[in-house]
């Protein structure tokens, strides 16, 4: 059985709208797994095994259940306020941002910026920031001076599942590969 749409569904309960499915997030971004296999239901039909599944195969690890499995959560990607506890950290020399063309210009001329998300994403490799890149149309990518904003006194965190976070990256950071 394939859950991809089931796990677009989850993503979008867990980041952005818990609200579709009647349910809320805690502060820390937890929802719990009863009443969201209950507010499911309707839609995507699944239970605790199926669920379990789901999380445990996701190729990009993006959620995260509590010790007794009663709470999950997105480990990050979140446009609404819950703090998910991310671990801040010195990040590597170099960061990769993948874009798409269309946005070019607004970045060369205000950095980047979270748009709907809480964070910027960044990633430790150019392939990943390359496919990154491509959701949104031909892509471009930018190398990030991570350590160089970081010495500068610009926060990074790093989520459970490898993707770097900041709040912005101005335009100074930033050079385009070509
Ligand atoms: C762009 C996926 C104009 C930014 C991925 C991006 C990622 C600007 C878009 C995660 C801008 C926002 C996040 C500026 C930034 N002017 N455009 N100043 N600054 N942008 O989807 O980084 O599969 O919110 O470059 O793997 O593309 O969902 O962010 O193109 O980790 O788990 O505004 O989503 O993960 O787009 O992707 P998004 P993103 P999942």
């Amino acid at each position: 059985m394939d859950y991809t749409e089931t796990s677009k569904f989850l993503s979008l309960i867990l980041r952005h709208k818990p609200e579709v499915i009647g349910i809320s997030l805690d502060e820390h971004g937890w929802a719990n797994v009863d009443e969201l296999i209950e507010g499911m239901a309707k839609e995507y039909p699944i239970d605790k095994d199926i669920l379990e599944q789901i999380v445990a195969s996701d190729s990009k690890q993006r959620y995260s259940f509590n010790e007794d499995k009663t709470l999950i959560r997105a480990n990050q990607g979140h446009s609404i306020m819950v703090d998910v506890e991310l671990d801040e950290l010195e990040p590597p020399e170099i960061l990769w941002h993948g874009t798409g063309e269309k946005f070019e210009k607004s970045i060369d001329e205000q950095g980047l910026i979270p748009k709907s998300r809480l964070y910027v994403h960044l990633s430790s490799d150019i392939e990943t920031a390359t496919k990154v890149g491509q959701r949104h149309g031909k892509p471009v990518l930018y190398k990030v001076l991570s350590k160089k904003m970081y010495d500068d006194g610009y926060k990074y965190y790093l989520s459970k599942n490898g993707v770097w976070l900041t709040k912005q990256v101005p335009s100074s950071y930033l050079t385009k590969e070509e």
